[in-house]
């Protein structure tokens, strides 16, 4: 797949404002700073669609994105933000609460983590919230280009166990793929999964 006008659509807080085309969303979450905002850079091979770090205030909304009219990459306020005060993240986690249990429209949801740490307490919250509720989700562990390739897959193992994967039986169902937006391991991956998706 081949993305040619991806197009920043709205900065929304209430399902009043999401777009109403229908189209299947793609949707990105995971702690601030984690490379979301990067991630959707990478994806559509553009330097600025997404503003990346520093800019806390765009970020606490939900951003659309329409890419080629096909699909849209939703990036979600992200958590854990420790500039942003208790207030200002629980609003951004009301917004983020009600657009995952509101929207109809989500494909997929690229859950973001860093691939070098163990899970957060509030990464292991939202992979805990996604499970109860169902949703349809792949690991991203990103900025692997921090680490040496061939240590990739002891650090994709921590995050199986901290996330107790094999025990809850998921090792079969839950897809954890190594991501950089500097090198771009696993772009081709994810645009393959979300072409598959949405044809
Ligand atoms: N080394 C490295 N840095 C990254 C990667 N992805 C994002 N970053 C950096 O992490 C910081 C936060 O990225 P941003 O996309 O704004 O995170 P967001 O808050 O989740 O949207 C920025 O300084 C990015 O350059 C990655 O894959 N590798
Ligand atoms: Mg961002």
């Amino acid at each position: 797949m081949e993305i040619i006008n991806p197009q920043f659509t709205i900065s929304a807080t209430k399902k009043s404002q999401y777009p109403n085309n229908n189209l299947p969303e793609i949707v990105l979450i995971g702690k601030s700073n984690i490379g979301k905002s990067s991630f959707i850079n990478c994806i559509t091979n553009r330097n600025k669609l997404a503003k990346t770090s520093s800019t806390p205030g765009k970020t606490r909304l939900i951003n659309f994105y329409n890419i080629d009219e096909k699909f849209f990459l939703v990036d979600l306020p992200g958590y854990g933000y420790n500039e942003m005060s208790k207030s200002q993240e629980s609003i951004s986690a009301e917004y983020t609460n009600e657009y995952l249990q509101e929207s109809k429209n989500i494909a997929l949801i690229l859950f973001l983590v860093d691939i070098r740490h163990s899970p957060t307490k509030l990464d292991i919250q939202m992979f805990n919230w996604l499970l109860h509720n169902h949703k349809d989700f792949i690991i991203i562990a990103n900025k692997a280009d921090k680490i040496a390739k061939t240590k990739a897959n002891e650090y994709i193992q921590n995050i199986i166990n901290e996330l107790k994967i094999v025990e809850l039986g998921l090792q079969n169902t839950i897809n954890i793929l190594p991501f950089s937006t500097v090198n771009k391991v696993g772009k081709q991956e994810v645009l393959d999964i979300i072409e598959e998706l949405i044809k």
